[in-house]
């Protein structure tokens, strides 16, 4: 049975639970709390080097690490993953700018303001607060026209943007301006078997 190292807190984590739900396969959920050691023991360091998760467990506990690898693997062969050549290049375009300026951005940012952690260093608090907005606005331009990110079809790209743009807000990005992105996150959450259940930061994550 699959099984997936899970922080319930965690968006990238999510976007793992998203697809898992929408595939019904069975799984089983391994909780980690990442903010008690328990990513940085020398048992988990050996599942995931990078100590973090999500991590997923497949055919004799193979670990896979990297929320998109992760989202990748489970969507081959099926409707949340295109077979064309192009449009599979776009599903890796979208996946890469979420890692690389989404998510660093909106996600960390508002990490830190649910925990405390902007007030220990409000400049490059506000830098990530801005670079948020600039990704956010990269992907109301993308969404132009569209009704998901990739052939208009909703796949494994609308489940990773999905999950760090729906809680901008929390960071202190004022979403209002951005139409298209509010359209399509109220698309995503009706699609059938689509189930959000990202849970607020415990007390022991605060700075
Ligand atoms: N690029 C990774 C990022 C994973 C990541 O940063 N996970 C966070 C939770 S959202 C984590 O495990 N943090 C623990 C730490 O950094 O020590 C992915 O997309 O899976």
């Amino acid at each position: 049975m699959l099984q997936l190292y899970d922080y319930p807190a965690s968006a990238n984590c999510l976007k793992a639970r998203v697809l898992l739900r929408h595939l019904e396969v069975e799984w089983e959920r391994l909780p980690v709390d990442l903010f008690a050691g328990e990513t940085g023991t020398d048992e988990y360091l050996a599942v995931n080097p990078a100590g973090r998760t999500p991590v997923l467990l497949v055919e004799e506990s193979e670990p896979i690490a990297e929320s998109g690898a992760i989202l990748l693997y489970l969507a081959e062969g099926t409707p949340y993953l295109p077979d064309d050549r192009l449009e599979r290049a776009r599903v890796h375009q979208w996946l890469f700018f979420e890692q690389n300026l989404l998510e660093p951005n909106v996600g960390t940012a508002r990490f830190w303001k649910l925990t405390g952690r902007d007030r220990l260093r409000p400049e490059v608090f506000e830098q990530k607060v801005e670079a948020g907005r600039d990704a956010t606005e990269v992907l109301e331009r993308g969404l132009a026209g569209r009704q998901f990110l990739v052939g208009d079809r909703y796949g494994v790209a609308d489940i990773a943007l999905y999950a760090y743009t729906h809680v901008a807000g929390d960071a202190g990005i004022d979403m209002a301006p951005y139409r298209a992105v509010a359209e399509w996150l109220a698309r995503i959450e009706e699609q059938p078997g689509f189930v959000n259940d990202l849970q607020p930061y415990p007390p022991n994550a605060q700075a």
